[in-house]
């Protein structure tokens, strides 16, 4: 059996499942190409022990990397990405961010794209995983590729796009799980890239052209950036009215065939908070005509408003129990942007945080699962000083303070762990910001509670 051998550059949250699925199929060879960089090198030397750099549950991916890193030696990790030379296909999964601007930052993907270039060989396929604006692939990428191999897409080596749908805590999951969309900018690279996914996807594979695709990819996450921004609009609908949104929400989802999203604190992670703006680069820097994006626009300014809607909540909340934001002590729960993750990317909990302190309040910041240094680089320590301090336990962050404030759905918090820490509490205040806690519950145990979107207990008048 002739060995495939695939690179896969970027080991994140997306290549490395995926890297770690291809070194599991008989005949392959996988090498992931990992920059070694003061926070994330150590991630390099726990693939190649077979360990999981992730602290948050991945069901699955443990066992799946000691397999393929340790017992059937498949899948290693170095820094050169001269390992490139003899791969048969080359995986592109780096960070694709966008500026203040909005404007996407291609560093990475320009970086990884030369050094592919300078080092793959004839024949070899390329596909994009990244995220990219519509038109990245042919007008960014290609260009780079080409000029540095000195070779031709669609003639000397295939070319594609495909993109993954993948979130934290679901990763093996949703990429063998999921239905794939692949455009490659020919017939031929989308037919390479159907058959290389064919290995590792249990689902339908939709072989598209590679702009379609792009858009496909933005368009999905914009969708539901747009839909959580309606239910966040109709949370502040529903507080001023004084009506219950999550029992709104019940009630119109009642319906098979409607879906209101759930209203929360904020939309973080590496996707929702730029992919808009990506589309909309894409469409006006690429497209025939000029677009204003208006309602991907709104959506965006309505769920990053959340996380300082959440401070005034606080603030309603202690001003309820005759107490001042300023000078009040406030243990903010959950800074991973999703739930039972370990991932601080645009988390809403730092602007929440810095919008705690300017008011005035010190702040005991508490998650089970990130890290110090993630934590540490968020940054928020020059924006608070000594009024921050940080803590994974429970206990101590609830300590003597005048009001918790739920950001994460974190399952720790969903126990009896939470309210019997609460008693130890100076004002026994709960905001919840993710409609995740059991009013009732907090009545019983003495916490005054307060949801977003109006959230009470059943049948509360
Ligand atoms: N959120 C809400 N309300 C909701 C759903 C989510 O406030 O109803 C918040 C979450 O708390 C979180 C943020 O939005 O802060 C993003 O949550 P998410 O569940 O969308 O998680 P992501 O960003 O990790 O995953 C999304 C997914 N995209 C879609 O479902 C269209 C995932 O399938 C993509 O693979 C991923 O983006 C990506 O990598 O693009």
């Amino acid at each position: 059996m002739t060995e495939t051998h695939v690179v896969v550059i970027g080991m994140g949250y997306v290549g490395i499942p995926c890297a770690a699925l291809f070194a599991d199929v008989p005949g392959f060879r996988v090498t992931g190409v990992q920059r070694r960089s003061a926070r994330s090198g150590w991630k390099i030397e726990a693939l190649n022990q077979g360990k999981s750099p992730f602290e948050g549950d991945e069901p699955g991916l443990a066992e799946l990397l000691h397999r393929v890193a340790v017992e059937k030696r498949t899948f290693r990790v170095v820094e050169d990405i001269s390992v490139c030379r003899d791969a048969d296909a080359i995986l592109l999964d780096v960070q694709t961010p966008v500026d203040g601007n909005r404007i996407p930052q291609y560093e990475s993907l320009r970086e990884v794209a030369a050094g592919a270039g300078k080092h793959m060989r004839p024949g070899v396929l390329v596909v994009i995983e990244s995220t990219v604006a519509p038109g990245t692939t042919q007008h960014v990428a290609r260009p780079i590729l080409e000029a540095v191999s000195g070779m031709k897409a669609g003639q000397d080596f295939a070319l594609a796009f495909s993109y993954e749908r993948v979130m934290p805590g679901k990763l093996l999951e949703y990429l063998i799980h999921f239905p794939r969309v692949v455009g490659g900018i020919d017939a031929e690279s989308t037919r390479r890239a159907v058959q290389l996914y064919g290995h590792i996807v249990q689902k339908e594979i939709t072989p598209t052209d590679c702009l379609t695709a792009e858009v496909a990819k933005t368009v999905e996450n914009t969708y539901r950036d747009v839909n959580i921004a309606f239910a966040n609009e109709m949370a502040l609908v529903c507080e001023s009215l004084g009506v219950d949104v999550f029992e709104v929400r019940r009630l119109v989802n009642a319906r098979p065939d409607r879906h209101m999203h759930l209203p929360g604190a904020g939309v973080g992670g590496h996707c929702l908070p730029k992919d808009p703006w990506l589309l909309d680069h894409g469409a006006n820097l690429y497209g025939c005509k000029a677009v204003s994006s208006d309602l991907l626009g709104v959506a965006r300014r309505i769920n990053d408003s959340m996380p300082l809607h959440m401070v005034d909540l606080v603030e309603e909340a202690l001003r309820a129990a005759d107490k001042t934001l300023d000078g009040a002590r406030v243990a903010v729960l959950g800074i991973a942007y999703l739930e039972n993750s370990d991932d601080t990317r645009n988390t809403p909990a730092a602007p929440m945080i810095r919008g705690l302190c300017e008011r005035g309040a010190a702040v005991v910041a508490h998650d089970p699962y990130v890290r110090w240094p993630d934590f540490e680089a968020l940054g928020l320590q020059s924006a608070c000083g000594s009024r921050l301090t940080w803590t994974q336990d429970l206990a101590a962050a609830l300590q003597g303070a005048d009001c918790a404030v739920i950001v994460t759905r974190h399952s720790e918090y969903l126990g009896t762990a939470l309210l019997q820490a609460a008693q130890s509490m100076r004002t026994r205040i709960l905001v919840d910001g993710r409609g995740c806690i059991d009013p009732q519950a907090c009545a019983a145990a003495g916490v005054a509670y307060h949801g977003l979107g109006n959230r009470r207990a059943k049948n509360a008048q």
